[in-house]
């Protein structure tokens, strides 16, 4: 059963109604363009099938009740909360994100109460988005609700902001806008190229399969979390290497002046600072190579930005180096970690005939290291967040 259908149905038995209506946001992966959207960069992503779906109803007080279909089929709820009392630090755990969600939403006039209840399929923890699909479903769950549907581009990316703000503010995670944006902004069979600082977006169309090709993401089952110190202690680093540089941001330093800009710095520094300009350099060629139909071709950016990231940046693990090289030497054309990292998903541009091999390859390597079974899927870019047709 898809998401949306699944909400509604749980709904209809927490409830004993049918909802109002549901609406969903999908998970996303970031082609590539890692941590950058906090520097004020470029970053890459599709939406991914999975979906998280909000079925809701209004209410006619200002509580919110939040419940959610767990993946054993038993449904789990929250405490109600009443919006005016919400607060930072006021709810913990899972509910906090649609908390926060109608907390933001409060300053922008929506403070009517809802019923709300959840289902979907995007693995959490896996570096897949799952949060961002929560908080946006949500969002356009409360503004549908208060009579706003369909948001076009410019209202999505306004909306991904307040879900940010959600996710900082209330959540306590220091994340960029990267994941609000991709679940609200993103379409089906597209990237979608955005300039973070400009907010300037294009879609540009993404069909491997028409190539020969797959994306194969592989879910590590390293599960991770953005409010631990590792995501934060990054963007600290970069903030202060921007201030120590005299910029606003590290989107300023340009390939040319990298080598000058790492001189300049405590050596802690300087391979942060690399890793962000050399990445956002890596998503325009990739951009440049797509919208040339070179699909095929951005195999050894893919893989150069997965080093970055384990030797600059400093955020794989070692099962994510497993997939990469082992999906690298069985066929793929190139691969990377994808998302925050610390743990999560690889993904790897691999040729059709090649994707059971590499599959196999990587599971294969992972019992031999003792790592937990990883999940892959094909994954393809799929619609963005929407109130779905029951
Ligand atoms: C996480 C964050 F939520 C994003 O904002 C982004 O920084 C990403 O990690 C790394 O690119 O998904």
């Amino acid at each position: 059963m898809n998401s949306a259908r699944a909400a509604a149905e749980a709904f209809r038995s927490v409830h004993g109604r049918p909802p109002a209506g549901v609406w969903s946001a999908p998970g996303r992966v970031n082609l590539i363009g890692e941590h950058t959207d906090y520097n004020d960069g470029f970053v890459l992503p599709f939406a991914l099938p999975h979906r998280l779906a909000a079925a809701a109803s209004p209410r006619s007080d200002q509580v919110l009740t939040v419940a959610t279909l767990g993946s054993d089929g038993r449904i789990q709820d929250a405490a109600p909360m009443t919006i005016p009392d919400l607060r930072p630090g006021s709810v913990e755990g899972w509910s906090a994100y649609p908390a926060g969600v109608a907390w933001v939403l409060r300053d922008h006039g929506v403070e009517r109460g809802a019923d709300i209840v959840l289902a979907g399929d995007v693995p959490t923890g896996a570096g897949l988005s799952s949060s961002a699909a929560l908080e946006c479903a949500v969002a356009l769950a409360l503004l549908g609700l208060a009579g706003e549907d369909d948001p076009d581009l410019d209202r999505r990316s306004e909306i991904a902001r307040w879900a940010q703000r959600a996710e900082n503010d209330f959540v306590g995670a220091p994340t960029g806008v990267l994941d609000q944006t991709a679940a609200l902004c993103c379409i089906d069979g597209h990237v979608l190229f955005l300039d973070v600082r400009s907010g300037e977006m294009e879609q540009v169309p993404f069909d491997a399969a028409a190539a020969g090709l797959r994306i194969l993401a592989i879910d590590t089952r390293v599960k991770h979390a953005h409010s631990e110190g590792g995501y934060g202690e990054r963007r600290r680093g970069t903030e202060r290497a921007a201030d120590l540089l005299g910029v606003k941001a590290l989107r300023d330093v340009g390939p040319d002046d990298l080598d000058s800009a790492v001189d300049r710095l405590p050596g802690e520094l300087g391979p942060l600072v690399r890793h962000i300009v050399t990445e956002n350099q890596r998503v325009l060629d990739v951009v440049a190579l797509l919208r040339d139909g070179r699909i095929g071709d951005i195999g050894p950016l893919l893989t150069a930005s997965h080093l970055s990231m384990r030797d600059d940046y400093r955020i794989s693990c070692p099962e994510l180096d497993l997939a990469v090289d082992v999906a690298n030497e069985t066929g793929a054309l190139g691969a990377r970690m994808t998302g925050g990292g610390f743990g999560g998903t690889a993904i790897a541009l691999v040729p059709e005939s090649a994707v059971d091999t590499v599959e196999t390859a990587v599971a294969a390597a992972f019992a031999r290291a003792g790592y937990r079974a990883p999940r892959a899927f094909v994954a393809v870019p799929s619609p963005g967040a929407r109130r779905d047709e029951l």
